[in-house]
């Protein structure tokens, strides 16, 4: 049947704004520029195999990595379709080591926006799903251009977080704390259509994804813990692109983590680009993320890079895997018992 009625990203910001008269309108005004950098990024990523866009940019990243020449542009897409807006004041990428600053010529305003934007970069030239992850933090530094305690919040206090999936299709997720809903671009109108509302992440699954290669490295009780799983039967999905596995289990159920292991004691994700904005929407999806100790949202950054170990998903499996790596669940309970 056709579908004459058509919710785009834009009526439904309207329709959330008449739920909450209270708000300023000003953030709906953030997810516009965040909606159109996607936008723009999605065709770039599409022309990747066919421009001179795949390859090293000739330069590492902070971390040392090779940053291919689509990770760049991403960063520069993001960066400048927020800043002159006059609503961010201040923000932070995995692609810069300090704060990138609002330019003087530009006023600020009252979000630090942080965001990975590029993620996956390893899946960039053989194309396979790659995203963006991004987050919000309101502004709590005194000056007027905002600071890096804008940035250094825990993620329990984010006021939105989401990522662009770009897939077989472009999908933008968010929540600004009431739900998360997910827009798919439809390249016919270049438009973001509500096409998942509420998601709903399943209560539990029969799929890990994990980098299982690092097994050996990997601490006893993460060891012990995905044993158990292999006893229980679950299956393996993983790609390698964190927004890609995330999005593949919020909508069909999953347990993801990437523990710390000999090579990066704690863990290889970073907690401000990639954990936290993706606890905050799984949260919001009925799911639980945790650093096998206790939730991820909780965490107080002391650093812009700072990395943590990542259990993510469903919430059977991720509460069980924080009770067992803990120590509060004995590794010999039976399949059936519970976390607590
Ligand atoms: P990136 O930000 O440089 O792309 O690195 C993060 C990526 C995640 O997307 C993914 O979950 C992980 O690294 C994969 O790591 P590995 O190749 O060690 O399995
Ligand atoms: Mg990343």
């Amino acid at each position: 049947m056709l579908e004459d009625r058509v919710t785009s990203l834009d009526r439904f910001i309207i329709e959330q704004e008449r739920l909450y008269p209270e708000a300023t309108g000003r953030f709906s005004n953030i997810l516009y520029d965040i909606a159109l950098a996607a936008k723009v990024v999605t065709r770039e990523v599409r022309r990747a195999g066919i421009t001179d866009i795949l390859g090293r940019a000739g330069r590492a990243n902070v971390y040392g990595e090779d940053v291919t020449k689509l990770d760049a542009f991403a960063n520069n897409v993001f960066i400048h379709a927020t800043e002159h807006s006059g609503n961010v004041c201040i923000m932070a990428s995995e692609e810069n080591d300090g704060c990138v600053e609002i330019p003087p010529e530009y006023p600020t305003g009252s979000y630090a926006l942080l965001m990975d934007p590029l993620d996956g970069s390893s899946n960039i030239d053989v194309n396979v799903a790659i995203g963006t992850i991004f987050s919000f933090h309101r502004k709590i530094s005194k000056g007027p251009r905002g600071a890096v305690e804008d940035c250094l919040q825990p993620g329990r206090r984010q006021v939105a977080a989401g990522y662009v999936v770009y897939g077989s299709s472009t999908m933008l997720v968010y929540t600004t704390g009431s739900g998360v809903h997910g827009f798919t671009l439809d390249p016919t109108l270049g438009e973001f259509i509500l096409s998942h509302r509420n998601i709903r992440i399943p209560e539990r699954s029969t799929y890990i994804s994990a980098n299982e290669s690092n097994y050996p490295k990997w601490p006893e009780e993460v060891q012990s813990y995905v044993g158990h799983l292999r006893k229980r039967s679950y299956s393996s999905r993983y790609i390698g692109s964190l927004v890609a596995d995330f999005h593949r289990n919020l909508l069909k159920g999953g347990f993801f983590m990437y523990p710390p292991d000999q090579k990066s004691p704690t863990g290889k994700l970073r907690l401000l680009y990639e954990a936290a904005p993706l606890a905050f929407v799984i949260e919001q999806a009925g799911g639980y993320a945790s650093d096998g100790h206790g939730p991820i949202l909780d965490i107080q950054p002391t650093e812009l890079h700072q990395r943590v170990p990542l259990y993510i998903g469903s919430p059977f499996e991720t509460r069980e895997a924080e009770a067992w790596i803990s120590g509060r669940k004995r590794p010999d309970a039976g399949p059936s018992s519970s976390a607590g």
